[in-house]
């Protein structure tokens, strides 16, 4: 057996069971041996990018690692911004780049480049078999590596001679670790917090935003008067009618800084303590308010749940979470703005949808409009580089079939891997993509004014305007595969969602909405 099989058969015999790929010379054997091995799917992605962001959703979805295959430096380059990103959500994911030959490299051939330098960047664990002997049990140890507490972006990269040498045969899956036990004793000084009288905020993340750990915190603010709050941008926020309601931290510090106000105590849950996302001139970095003791109850890696209900059962027993309850929002008639649009999407998003939230300005009103909807799962984007919502979308919808995923989407970001629309076409995939389309980069025209930079002129503007050309997203769209329409009022755009949601495979809608005021379309 060549190294190519080996690899493939061990990474199914791991439960790695999807690839996403953008191949090139050096992986044609990983490419030729996937007809050899049934059991792995491979999903043609256009873009690197496109590649890990959907191997991000998937392993968001499932808890298992998908593959994503790379094409040397370059390739990996391309896909290393939503690594980042799946860095940040802590997801569990193999990326696998292939290498020129191991005799092949010290002639510095056009692509060769430092693979290592790049794979360090957002890699928990980075190996090179030298021998297709080697490369099962790296394989094996590079899944174990992605899905072990602490885990993450696990990188193999994978010589070409490797890849097409004989002398291999699958290795057998490693053993993955549970979470880590937090301790009693940790446990028992959170609620000697909770019982101090004094106000306490319970901070939660991670998978402290699953149901087990939203109803435990939810027992926990029942009974003590704690108030409750979850990281700005988690990976995975189970939600809906049934489940706790729980406020995220707000983006922008001042607005973080008021929901902390005078708390005393700040129990964290599997979020880091609140940081502002960018520094300001004159306005502080770090949020914790002055006087608040910092309580880490669980991080990443620990059994952030099993914490959570350990301190519900000592500070809250008896006590039961509080469910929000089912409401969504009318129907709304006249223009089409952010707010109406999340009126609509409120009033329709169906039960158990996935949604993929990288609608940025356009998306403020989707929280408090979509709270009591039917149960869902919201994904976001966690380490707010953007381009990560479509093809977060292809994975979350490949790892779950039978659901509807909605890919709630700013113009500006969807144009970074805009290609995933075609994966969704090609697979099939029931994704509903609704284009905000505010044709600006919105987000910045604000932060231009906050970071005290001088308002600009037009040359300023220029790089803040997505405009002359205006882009024109159901072409692109249907130029993909995807059937789309466009909105500029709330009732086309809710004809346009209710069709769409009901109808197998996907669908792109324009939404036209207006820049905020203060944005340069605006
Ligand atoms: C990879 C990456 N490049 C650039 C940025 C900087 N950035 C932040 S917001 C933004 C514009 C977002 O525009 P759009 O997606 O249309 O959303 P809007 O602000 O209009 O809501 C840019 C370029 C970033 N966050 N990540």
């Amino acid at each position: 057996m060549i190294g190519a099989q080996a690899l493939i058969r061990t990474l199914t015999g791991c439960g790695v069971e999807v690839c996403f790929s953008n191949p090139g010379t050096s992986e044609m054997h990983f490419v030729a041996a996937l007809d050899d091995v049934p059991e792995m799917r491979g999903v043609l992605c256009l873009f690197e990018g496109a590649a890990t962001g959907a191997a991000d959703g998937y392993g968001r979805m499932t808890g298992r690692p998908a593959a994503a295959l790379l094409h040397l430096g370059p390739g990996l380059a391309n896909g290393l911004a939503n690594l980042h990103n799946a860095r940040r959500a802590g997801t569990p994911l193999l990326a696998v780049v292939g290498d020129h030959a191991t005799y092949h490299k010290q002639f510095d051939s056009p692509l060769e480049s430092d693979i290592d330098a790049l794979a360090g960047a957002v890699s928990v664990w980075v190996q090179r078999p030298p021998r297709s002997a080697e490369v099962a049990a790296a394989a094996a140890s590079g899944v174990a590596a992605a899905m072990a507490p602490r885990g993450g972006v696990a990188t193999l990269i994978l010589p070409a001679d490797v890849s097409w040498s004989e002398g291999a045969a699958p290795a057998p899956a490693l053993p993955v670790p549970a979470p880590f036990p937090v301790p009693g004793e940790v446990v028992g000084e959170a609620a000697a917090a909770l019982r101090s009288g004094e106000p306490c905020v319970l901070l939660l993340g991670g998978g402290g935003m699953r149901r087990p750990g939203l109803e435990a915190a939810s027992r926990v603010a029942q009974a003590t008067g704690a108030r409750m709050l979850g990281e700005t941008f988690p990976a995975r926020h189970e939600r809906g009618a049934g489940l706790p309601a729980i406020d995220r931290l707000a983006y922008l510090a001042e607005f973080a800084a008021a929901q902390l106000g005078d708390v005393r105590h700040l129990i964290l849950a599997g979020a880091p303590a609140p940081v502002s996302f960018f520094a300001y001139p004159g306005k502080p970095s770090f949020l914790v308010p002055a006087g608040c003791r910092v309580h880490l109850l669980a991080e990443a890696g620990d059994d952030i749940g099993g914490a959570l209900t350990a301190l519900a059962d000592l500070v809250a027993p008896g006590t039961r979470p509080l469910p929000q309850e089912p409401s969504r929002p009318a129907l709304p008639e006249g223009d089409l703005t952010g707010e109406s649009a999340a009126a609509v999407i409120g009033a329709l998003l169906p039960e158990g949808a996935i949604v993929s939230d990288e609608a940025n300005i356009s998306g403020i009103w989707l929280p408090a409009a979509t709270a009591g909807a039917p149960p869902h799962d919201w994904l976001t984007l966690t380490g707010g580089s953007i381009g990560q919502g479509l093809p977060l979308a292809t994975g979350a919808a490949i790892a779950s079939p039978g659901r509807r995923v909605l890919a709630l989407e700013a113009d500006g970001s969807a144009m970074y891997t805009i290609s995933a629309l075609w994966t969704h076409a090609r697979e099939g995939l029931d994704i509903t993509t609704v284009i905000f389309s505010n044709r600006a980069y919105a987000l910045l025209g604000m932060e231009l004014g906050r970071v005290g930079a001088d308002p600009g002129g037009r040359a300023a503007e220029s790089l803040l305007e997505l405009t002359r050309p205006s882009l024109d997203f159901t072409a692109l769209a249907r130029g993909m595969g995807v059937p789309a329409s466009r909105a500029v009022t709330a009732a086309e755009f809710a004809r346009q969602l209710r069709q769409a949601l009901a109808e197998p495979g996907p669908h792109l809608i324009e939404a036209v909405v207006p820049a905020p005021r203060w944005s340069p379309a605006g």
